[in-house]
């Protein structure tokens, strides 16, 4: 006989916050989202933790490399998309570990015999102020020069003349030496006065540029995630197939921390591929795994090695399996279940294993209550397909700008490793569609506004951190007619856009 769980199967939208008592300490300045992201014994600190709740989904439309550097910027992790060979994950995993904050390599470089033509028009293309002259024109060749707008005169000097008659020549620059630190360099640049830093190494080839304008950047990101090396925390996607050679590649490359990306995860096939982890490396891997959305599957990727557990099956925007395979379970149902499960498995064991909500983001209240119901943290799709950081295309249509945004189980993906279930056979359905979503500006801009949200309710609740949002929170089931009164009505909107009239 068929269980049938008889309590509905339930959505963020279908929940409130009841705000909590809140005294004059609740103010957003003092909320700490810090989160932990891999498993840690009672007492002990997670190896990997994360200064904001949000990570960005493993998907082609959502995180590469630039996602990954622009969200650690803000505190949280990306987890670079597996739907790639594995030399170019890897690449991508590599560029992400030897960015440096505040070092950056030089992309707009003339030879000394270039003319000031040459320079006019590659200013022009880059939109750089600041041009390197090197013996071969590269970025890292031998520094001998800069050109800046402070160094010709175009109504007075002809657009043939040879770069060497009008740079700065080296003997006249300010340089750093390869090897020191943001904060010596940024010394440097205030002591001279001057607007940007050459470096160069011991043979006197240019490495990179630090720039004063940047200083202030720097300071905007109070929360970058940095590793022991000040090199940017980054995941990756794998998947349950080409483990054996993706995990070296990527863990050569430097990934701090992998996710088997699975639609579904409670399976064998998740079971032996975090074996396989736990007998090449040891702890010394990070590694998540899921998707699951019960405490069945909890407990049996706990018991398989999980570093986390990813909930959340059929919930993404860009999501179909539901309707194409019926299986699936609404994402504040699965997040309540799950949590409960960790926090059992904490009781029994004393370990914590951390559970990422993943997927159905839709508001950013949806963040405060996917935390309240017990999520440490959140991946999120759709929400970073529309900043100018995804990788995807910007389009206009019908006169709006939309970015591209299409799923991994999507013929345009192509990630059938993702819909695994063994055998041979390649996948002959679709479980995700090719979208737009509108586009939305920079990830700087809507992270903080969106975690100003999430403080703000959290202040409400009376709490200052996940963990107390999580033993505190008090949640409503809302009905229908409550939804209608939670939105304007009953007034005509000046704008006419809306206009919400009683029935
Ligand atoms: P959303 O944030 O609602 O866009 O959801 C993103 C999530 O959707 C991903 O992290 C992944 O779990 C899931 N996904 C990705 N591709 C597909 C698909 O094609 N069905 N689903």
């Amino acid at each position: 006989m068929a269980i049938v769980l008889t309590e509905p199967s339930r959505t963020f939208s279908e929940y409130l916050l009841v705000p909590g008592y809140s005294s004059a300490d609740a103010r957003p300045e003092n909320v700490s989202l810090a989160t932990p992201i891999t498993k840690f014994k009672k007492g002990e600190e997670p190896k990997i933790k994360a200064n904001i709740p949000l990570v960005s989904a493993v998907m082609q439309a959502v995180s590469d490399d630039g996602m990954a550097v622009a969200l650690a910027k803000e505190g949280g992790i990306s987890f670079i998309f597996g739907s790639q060979s594995i030399e170019s994950q890897a690449a991508m995993v590599k560029k992400v570990k030897s960015y440096k904050a505040g070092f950056v390599p030089s992309d707009t470089n003339v030879k000394p015999d270039s003319t000031l033509a040459d320079v006019l028009a590659i200013k022009k293309n880059s939109g750089h102020s600041t041009v390197a002259v090197t013996d071969d024109g590269t970025g890292h060749g031998k520094l001998v020069g800069l050109v800046t707008s402070k160094d010709y005169r175009i109504s007075r000097l002809s657009t043939d003349t040879k770069v060497s008659e009008f740079m700065t020549p080296l003997e006249n620059i300010v340089y750093g030496n390869a090897g020191i630190t943001l904060s010596e360099a940024n010394d440097i640049i205030w002591e001279n006065k001057v607007n940007q830093l050459p470096i160069v190494d011991k043979d006197g080839c240019l490495v990179a540029f630090v720039f004063r304008k940047d200083y202030d950047s720097h300071k905007q990101n109070p929360n970058e995630l940095l590793d022991d090396n000040k090199s940017f925390i980054v995941g990756a996607g794998i998947n349950t197939r080409d483990y054996e050679e993706r995990i070296p590649a990527l863990v050569e490359a430097g990934v701090d921390v992998l996710t088997i990306d699975s639609s579904e995860g409670y399976s064998e096939w998740q079971a032996r591929t975090l074996k396989w982890v736990r007998e090449k490396y040891g702890d010394t891997v990070k590694i998540g795994a899921g998707n699951v959305v019960d405490k069945e599957g909890f407990d049996f990727l706990a018991k398989s090695g999980a570093d986390f557990i990813k909930v959340g099956i059929g919930g993404g925007s860009i999501c179909i399996t539901r309707e194409q395979k019926g299986i699936g379970r609404g994402q504040a149902s699965a997040v309540l279940e799950v949590a409960a499960a960790r926090d059992e498995w904490f009781e029994k064991t004393g370990e914590y294993i951390p559970i990422c909500s993943d997927g159905g983001i839709v508001y950013d209240y949806h963040m405060t209550l996917a935390l309240a119901m017990g999520a440490d943290f959140i991946m999120l799709g759709r929400y970073f397909a529309r900043f100018d950081e995804s990788p995807s295309a910007k389009v206009m249509v019908n006169g709006n700008y939309m970015k591209e945004y299409w799923g991994e189980g999507s013929a345009r993906a192509r990630n059938w490793q993702r819909y695994d279930l063994g055998g041979d056979s390649k996948l002959k359905f679709e479980e995700g569609v090719d979208s737009y979503v509108p586009y939305a500006g920079s990830l700087h801009d809507n992270v903080n506004l969106s975690l100003d949200k999430v403080k703000s309710t959290m202040c409400n609740c009376g709490v200052l951190s996940i963990p107390e949002l999580q033993q505190n929170a008090k949640l409503t089931l809302v009905s229908a007619t409550s939804i209608i009164e939670g939105g304007a009505h009953d007034v005509v909107l000046k704008d006419n856009s809306v206009a919400t009239v009683r029935r």
